[in-house]
C-alpha cells in the first residue's frame, strides 16, 4: 500500500463530494463533516522531533537531515524556540507570534539568529518558528522539529519544549556517548517521554569522533544498558553520531565522512519509521470510513430530497411539524441513549473487571511459584529484572487478548446507536409520517431492533487504533515493581538471613505490589471506556441533531418552493382568466356572430 498515493485518491474523491453536494443540496449536513475530514487529511503531518540536552548537537543533525547549513549551531547561541521545518519548493520563514499575529521574513541563518538564547527577544510573544525547505526528507509531509535544550536553564524554554512533545510522531533523543542517558536525561526520558505515552523513540548518541575507537564498542554497549535499564527491561538500539562529521560530509559531499558519522544508519531507521510509523494502514481505514459514513449519509439526504419533492404542500408541512416534535423530544431520546451506553459501559466494565480479577491471580500465582522456585544466588536480578519482565509479559498478554476484544464491543455499541438513531429517524418521519398525518413518534428508540441504516462504519470515527488498550500498558506502568529493587531491606535482610527466609516476605511485597498494578490498570481501563463512552454519546448526539437540523432546512425549502410553484401557477391561473374575461368582454361581448 503506498499510503501517500491512497490518501491523494481519498482526499480527491472527498473534495469532488464535497462540490457536488453542495451544488445539489447546499444545506447538507454532511457538508461541514467533509470539510473536517478534507482539512484532517491535509494536515496529515508526521512529525520527527530531536529533543535532548542543550549543546548535545540537535541543531548540527537537523541540519544535517536537511541537509543543509540553516539551523543556528554555534558555540554561543543555542536554540531558543521550537523550529518546525516544513516542505516547500521555494524558502520562507514565519514567525508565529503567541498573539495569534505571524511575521513572515526571508529564511537565512542571521534571520533565524535573532531567536537564539543570545539575541534580545522576547521569548514569551513567541509560539513558533516554521521553516520552508525544499529538503528530501521532508516530503510527504514529514516535519522536522528542532528544539531547545530540554534541561534549559531558561524554564520557559524547556517548557517550550514540553508543550510540543505530544504533537511528535517520533522522537530522536539526542544523547552524548561520553556520558550517555545520565541521571537527568533518564529523568526526562521516563517522566516526560514515558509517561506521555511516547514511546516511539529513536535513541542516538552523539560526539562519537570525541570517543577512542577501540572504546567505541564498549561504551555503545554502555549507552545501550543504561537505556534498557531507563525503558525497564526492553533492549534497545543506540545509534551512534557524530552530527558534525555527517553536516559536513553532507555539505562538501565527502562520501567517506558521512559513511563514518553513523548518519546513514540512523536516517535509515528514521525512513523506516516513517514509512511503517502512523502513516499505516490502520491510519488509512480510519480516513475512509470516515468518508464512507459521510458518503452514506449524503446518499440517504439525496433519498430524503427526492422523497420530498414528490409530497405535496400539506405532507410536508405536517412533516415539518414532525420534525420539531423530535427536537422537543430532544430530552426523551437523548435521556435513552444515555441510559442505553450506561448499561453497555457497565456490561464491558464488569466484563474486564472480572478478567482482570482471573488475570491478577495467575500473575501473582506465577510470580509467587518463581520466587519459591528460585535458587540462584542473585536475588537482585530476581527483583530488579526476571520479576519485572515476568510481569510485564503478563499484562502484555492481556492487553493483546483483550484489547481487540473491547475495542470491538465499542465498535459495536456505537454503531448501535448510530444505527438506531437514523433508523428511528427514516421509519418515524420521512416514511411513516407522510403517511398518517398523526406525527406519533414511536417510542422508544429502537435503538437494539433497528434494521435499517448503514451507520455502521461511523463507528470508526470515534475510536482509535485496534491496540488503544495496550497503549495504556505503557510509561510508568510498571515502575513499582521495578521500585522494589529499591526497597532496603531487602539486601539488609539478605545479608542477615538466608534466602530461603526471605522469600515470604519477598511473595508478600511482590503480592501487594502485583495487586496494586492490577488495580491501577483496571482503574485505567475503567476510564478508557467511561471516556470513549462518553466521546460516542456526544459524538452521535452532535451528529443526529446535525441531520434533523439539515433535514428541517429541506423541508423548509422544498415547501417553500412549492409555496413558490403554488404562487407561479396561481399567478398564470389568474392571467389566464383575466384574459379570459378580457376576450370575453372585450372580444365576444356585442359582436354578433
Ligand atoms: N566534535 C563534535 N562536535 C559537535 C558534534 N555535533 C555538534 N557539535 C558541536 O557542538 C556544539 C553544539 O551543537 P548544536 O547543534 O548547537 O547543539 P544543540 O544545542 O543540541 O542544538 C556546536 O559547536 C557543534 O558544532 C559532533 O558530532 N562532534
Ligand atoms: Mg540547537
Amino acid at each position: 500500500m503506498n499510503y501517500v498515493k491512497e490518501k491523494e485518491l481519498l482526499q480527491q474523491k472527498a473534495a469532488a463530494l464535497k462540490t457536488r453536494a453542495s451544488d445539489l443540496m447546499p444545506e447538507s449536513s454532511q457538508l461541514s463533516a467533509l470539510g473536517e475530514l478534507l482539512e484532517d487529511l491535509e494536515r496529515d503531518y508526521y512529525t520527527l522531533m530531536v529533543v535532548g540536552e542543550f549543546k548535545h548537537g540537535k541543531s548540527t543533525f537537523v541540519n544535517a537531515l536537511l541537509g543543509q547549513d540553516i539551523m543556528p549551531r554555534d558555540v554561543t547561541p543555542t536554540t531558543a524556540t521550537i523550529n518546525a521545518v516544513f516542505h516547500s519548493e521555494t524558502p520562507g520563514l514565519e514567525i508565529l507570534k503567541m498573539d495569534g499575529t505571524v511575521e513572515t521574513k526571508e529564511l537565512s541563518v542571521d534571520a533565524l539568529n535573532q531567536y537564539t538564547a543570545s539575541a534580545d527577544f522576547n521569548p514569551d510573544e513567541i509560539k513558533y518558528l516554521k521553516l520552508f525547505l525544499n529538503a528530501p526528507l521532508l516530503e510527504n509531509r514529514v516535519v522536522l522539529i528542532d528544539t531547545p535544550g530540554v534541561n534549559d536553564l531558561n524554564q520557559q524554554r524547556s517548557d517550550i519544549t514540553f508543550q510540543f512533545l505530544p504533537r511528535a510522531d517520533v522522537i530522536i533523543f539526542l544523547t552524548s556517548l561520553d556520558s550517555a542517558f545520565k541521571q537527568t536525561e533518564k529523568t526526562f526520558i521516563q517522566e516526560f517521554l514515558m509517561k506521555n505515552g511516547l514511546e516511539n523513540i529513536i535513541f542516538a548518541a552523539n560526539f562519537m569522533d570525541r570517543v577512542d575507537e577501540e572504546e567505541l564498542d564498549e561504551t555503545i554497549e554502555f549507552a545501550e544498558s543504561r537505556v534498557q535499564s531507563i525503558l525497564g527491561g526492553e533492549k534497545t538500539a543506540v545509534f551512534p553520531l557524530s552530527a558534525k562529521d555527517a553536516l559536513d560530509g553532507k555539505l562538501n559531499g565527502d562520501e567517506a565522512a558521512l559513511r563514518y558519522s553513523g548518519f546513514p544508519e540512523l536516517e535509515k531507521e528514521i525512513v523506516r519509521r516513517i514509512e511503517s510509523g502512523s502513516r499505516s494502514l490502520e491510519k488509512l481505514e480510519r480516513f475512509q470510513w470516515r468518508l464512507k459514513a459521510i458518503a452514506e449519509l449524503v446518499k440517504s439526504e439525496i433519498r430524503t430530497a427526492e422523497e420530498l419533492s414528490s409530497h405535496s404542500l400539506e405532507d410536508l408541512e405536517s412533516q415539518l411539524e414532525g420534525v420539531a416534535k423530535w427536537f422537543a423530544n430532544q430530552d426523551t431520546w437523548r435521556g435513552q441513549i444515555k441510559s442505553y451506553l450506561s448499561d453497555r459501559r457497565s456490561e464491558i466494565n464488569y466484563m474486564v473487571a472480572k478478567s482482570i480479577q482471573h488475570f491478577g491471580t495467575n500473575v501473582k500465582e506465577d510470580i509467587e511459584n518463581r520466587i519459591r522456585l528460585f535458587h540462584g544466588a542473585d536475588i537482585k536480578n530476581l527483583v530488579e529484572a526476571q520479576i519485572p519482565i515476568a510481569v510485564k509479559s503478563h499484562f502484555n498478554t492481556w492487553a493483546n487478548q483483550y484489547s481487540d476484544y473491547i475495542h470491538e464491543l465499542l465498535h459495536k455499541t456505537q454503531a448501535e446507536v448510530t444505527k438506531g438513531l437514523i433508523a428511528a429517524f427514516n421509519e418515524n418521519v420521512t416514511i411513516h409520517a407522510v403517511k398518517s398525518n398523526d406525527l406519533q413518534l414511536h417510542e422508544p428508540i429502537p435503538i437494539l431492533n433497528a434494521k435499517s441504516g448503514n451507520a455502521a462504519v461511523k463507528a470508526g470515527v470515534v475510536l482509535g487504533g485496534v491496540s488503544t488498550v495496550a497503549v495504556l500498558l505503557g510509561g510508568p506502568f510498571f515502575l513499582p515493581i521495578v521500585g522494589m529493587a529499591g526497597l532496603p531491606y531487602l539486601s539488609q535482610k539478605l545479608a542477615e538471613k538466608q534466602l530461603e527466609n526471605i522469600k515470604p516476605e519477598l511473595i508478600i511485597a511482590a503480592n501487594s505490589q502485583i495487586g496494586q498494578l492490577i488495580t491501577n490498570f483496571e482503574d485505567k481501563i475503567v476510564d478508557y471506556v467511561h471516556t470513549t463512552i462518553n466521546k460516542i454519546q456526544e459524538e452521535s448526539l452532535e451528529e443526529f441533531t446535525r441531520l434533523l437540523r439539515s433535514y428541517e432546512t429541506m423541508i423548509k425549502r422544498e415547501i417553500s418552493s412549492k409555496q413558490r410553484e403554488a404562487a407561479t401557477i396561481q399567478v398564470y391561473r389568474t392571467k389566464l382568466a383575466e384574459l379570459e374575461r378580457l376576450i370575453e368582454s372585450e372580444y365576444l361581448e356585442g359582436v354578433s356572430a
